[in-house]
């Protein structure tokens, strides 16, 4: 480690004193303004984990569906996933060492984490398309090189793409190719095999309106047009040519609003979608006869995902084990019929991408969604390798069935939830089934529900358990839930700090949208 040079490069990307930030649910997250030194710390830490796992590191810079004058940073471990916990922690000690410090704090992780020096680094970067972004991922490349570590900057892609491109290069391009050709090659390739196979539905043209947000999803959807010849037409809004990124639009606004975009002409029962700011979400939505607007979340999704995976395993006869995966926000209709109508387990995990990813690993199939839109399936090694073998061997039914579902497994994108993924996945679904936006979301009713968020003085006095679904701290605030959740018919809520802001969250759900709001503002009441 040469220390003069890193002290010479830091001074460079000087942290302002007294600030003070910490590597949260989805990395670092502020004002792109406050982000210089944390980037360029980022790059160093990069290195390291590179230097530690002998593999190839990701950094992304983006804050997905924040405003456009945010920006954010998080890192890829090796497989695509999340950042390990121990350096999260690494993470905030190297973004808060003021900088007299920094060589300290630097050589201390090293230390605890026995990172051989001398080894090789590669570090992977990717941003989105913030104005902010390309002179913050110059900064992570600064951080990289002043550690002698080899990178390579994919520029714009958006996060699940990243991911991908980690996943890639440390499996020796078993999962696929690292680059962004590769990667639309492996989608297009298993979807235009599975729309084949639904020839049968009928529906010739079918086509999908996109809210991208404003961001990079818009891009990418315009690169992946070339490789669809048929099958698909996918129709762009909010391409980021006039509006600005997640500025009334994009899955967070639709989802939270639970209303459509701004900047998108939808005509009754068409089927629309909405990405967010880096496309790692999507949620579904259309507008009935009536002009009713209906938003068909990650939880929907996950049923339409899991019942249909089910199926095939029916045909194909194999007993493979199945599981669900969602978090405390899941609407309680949606748990419901997995569990009694799909016969799917269900299992509920905190809030954040990497805890739903790790329980999803232990099933020969685990299907993930939040709410919110974000999640994938993943299939195990072993299950993916007999369905493939059986798909080849099989010429009858159970061989159609395998085909599909070794297909389906190259859709998804493995290593992270991806909007365009996602959304080729359902679009081949509904084909396949011959499904209309209508049919898919009369599976259940959602229970009316409502969110809210509480300011107060310090959020870290409300602490969790039960996958967030009950409160232990302060003392007295379970019973109070408790007791007004008694008052209601069908009713359920809960309160955690957030993992994002600087507030205390509330969730209820009821038989009627007036007793959901009127419980979830009484909750909030007892949350002070
Ligand atoms: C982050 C998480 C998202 C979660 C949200 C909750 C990742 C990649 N993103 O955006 O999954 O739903 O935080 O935010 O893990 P909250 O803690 O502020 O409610
Ligand atoms: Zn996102």
């Amino acid at each position: 480690m040469d220390l003069v040079a890193i002290t010479k490069r830091s001074a460079v990307h000087a942290k302002p004193s007294g600030l003070v930030l910490q590597y949260g649910t989805a990395g670092f997250r502020t004002k792109a303004e406050h982000l210089d030194h944390i980037m360029f710390r980022m790059g160093l830490l990069a290195v390291l984990r590179s230097k530690q796992t002998n593999s190839t590191i990701g950094v992304m810079v983006t804050a997905s569906h924040n405003p456009e004058e945010d920006n954010g940073v998080k890192l890829v471990d090796p497989l695509g996933e999340m950042l390990a916990p121990s350096w999260e922690e690494h993470a905030t000690c190297l973004a808060n060492a003021e900088e007299p410090d920094l060589h300290r704090v630097l050589l201390d992780i090293s230390e605890k984490e026995a990172v051989d020096l001398q080894r090789d680094a590669f570090v992977v970067i990717a941003r989105d398309t913030r104005p902010s972004s390309e002179k913050l991922s110059q900064s992570v490349i600064d951080g990289v090189m002043v550690l002698g570590g080899q990178f390579h900057d994919y520029g714009l892609l958006t996060t699940p793409q990243l991911h991908y491109m980690v996943y890639c290069r440390n499996t020796d391009g078993q999962y696929g190719k690292a680059t962004i050709d590769g990667y639309f090659q492996k989608l297009s390739k298993a979807f235009v095999q599975l729309t084949k196979q639904a020839s049968y539905s009928g529906d010739e043209n079918r086509s999908v309106k996109v809210d991208c947000a404003n961001g990079i999803g818009a891009l990418k959807l315009k690169e992946m047009e070339s490789y669809f010849s048929q099958g698909l037409t996918v129709r762009l809004f909010n391409d980021g040519s006039t509006g600005k990124l997640n500025h009334f639009c994009g899955a967070d606004f639709v989802k939270s609003h639970q209303k459509p975009p701004q900047g998108m002409e939808i005509k009754s029962n068409e089927r629309c979608c909405s990405f967010d700011g880096d496309a790692d979400r999507i949620v579904y939505f259309y507008c009935d006869a009536g002009g009713h607007f209906h938003l068909i979340d990650g939880d929907k999704i996950a049923t339409l995902i899991s019942s249909f995976l089910k199926e095939l395993l029916l045909e194909i006869g194999e007993n493979l084990n199945i599981g669900v995966i969602q978090t405390a926000y899941a609407n309680g209709s949606s748990t419901r019929y997995l569990e009694e109508v799909m016969k799917v387990p269900v299992y509920c995990t905190k809030t954040g991408v990497k805890h739903l990813h790790h329980k999803a690993q232990e099933f020969d199939i685990g299907v993930y969604f939040e709410a919110n839109g974000h999640g994938t399936a993943l299939f195990s090694k072993a299950v993916e390798v007999k369905i493939k073998q059986l798909g080849k061997e099989l010429e009858d039914e159970r061989g159609k069935a395998a085909k599909m579902l070794g297909n389906i497994i190259d859709l998804f994108n493995q290593a992270a939830g991806d909007a365009i993924s996602d959304m080729l996945v359902i679009e081949a679904i509904l084909a396949l089934k011959g499904l209309t936006v209508q049919q898919w979301d009369a599976l259940y009713t959602d229970l009316p529900n409502r969110q809210l968020k509480v300011k107060v003085a310090d959020r870290r006095v409300i602490s969790t358990t039960d996958a967030e679904r009950q409160a232990v701290t302060p003392p007295g605030l379970q019973e109070a839930i408790n007791d007004l959740v008694k008052q209601y018919k069908l009713s359920r809520a809960f309160v955690r700090p957030s993992g994002t802001e600087d507030v205390v969250r509330v969730y209820a759900e009821a038989d009627s949208q007036e007793s959901a709001d009127r419980l979830a503002y009484e909750v909030s009441l007892a949350v002070f």
